[in-house]
């Protein structure tokens, strides 16, 4: 094995992780230990800074992921704070290898205080699965704790056809950049099986899964592309969180026709149960 590895901090995926958590807190989306982002990584990327072989520790997952057996990840940390992650990356992120019978990770590098991987792990690594099997380029989960998106889910309709119409009608972009529309879950308690389940079940027909009066999570295959896709999301919302309530109610917005011309326009295939 070659002993003279490169400085992991250098790593172009370690970089990314600390600027978009960065980012998302200062966007207010992640207070506390709120969000969680979980990368998929090559072989190569990762073998170029750290030796597989050697492992810190097995950490056990009491759901089954056979099917992400032998991948690497980069995985915020349970309980760290999104705030913290730039000045103490190797506390507050994990570098883990699913185990050949996907009911362990192996930790390769980070979460140097003893930590495990986010409390959504469920969720993030079904709902990779569901990704994998859509896009084979897919590589990056991310869930956050949207402020207008949150607020949008106590006084917007909660069926994914409405509060996706509405989204459509905030910001132009939107019906462009995610035509296959938004899922929503029923509320449910987070960090469980089940609430993976769910997520993973809408990820199969959506980027986009919002969790009632909690967040959303997105999918993309750059942390780009889920930073992006969330944050138009959130900025539609935000504009129907300023509109909705103005005193002369709304006046007017993006039509259907206006949609269906979009959609011609950039060559996408809005989401025919949405329109
Ligand atoms: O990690 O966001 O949903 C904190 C959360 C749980
Ligand atoms: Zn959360």
């Amino acid at each position: 094995m070659d002993s003279q590895k490169n400085n992991i901090l250098e790593a172009p995926f370690v970089r990314e992780m600390i600027e978009v958590t960065q980012n998302m807190w200062r966007n207010g989306w992640d207070e506390r230990n709120g969000g969680n982002v979980s990368y998929l990584l090559a072989e190569e990327e990762v073998t170029h800074y750290l030796d597989p072989s050697q492992v810190i520790r097995s950490i056990p997952l009491d759901f089954p992921v056979q099917p992400l057996a032998n991948r690497y990840f980069i995985v915020t940390g349970s309980g760290k704070y999104f705030k913290n992650v730039a000045k103490d990356p190797a506390n507050t992120l994990a570098i883990i290898k699913v185990a050949k019978d996907g009911r362990s990770v192996d930790l390769l590098w980070g979460l140097s205080d003893g930590g495990k991987p986010t409390s959504e792990l469920p969720s993030h690594f079904m709902s990779h699965i569901a990704r994998l099997d859509q896009d084979n380029n897919h590589r990056v989960i991310i869930h956050t704790h949207t402020t207008h998106v949150i607020a949008m889910t106590f006084v917007h309709d909660l069926s994914p056809k409405a509060f996706t119409k509405t989204l459509w009608q905030m910001c132009t972009e939107c019906v462009v950049v995610f035509p296959e529309g938004v899922a929503l879950l029923p509320w449910m308690v987070p960090g469980t099986d089940l609430i993976g389940t769910e997520t993973a079940k809408q990820m199969e027909k959506h980027r986009l899964v919002v969790w009632p009066h909690h967040g959303i999570f997105g999918a993309g295959e750059s942390i780009d592309d889920a930073f992006g896709l969330i944050e138009t999301a959130e900025k539609a919302a935000e504009v129907y969180m300023l509109v909705a309530s103005h005193q002369s109610g709304i006046k007017q917005t993006i039509t259907d026709q206006q949609l269906i011309e979009l959609a011609e326009a950039f060559e996408v295939t809005p989401n025919p149960n949405y329109m």
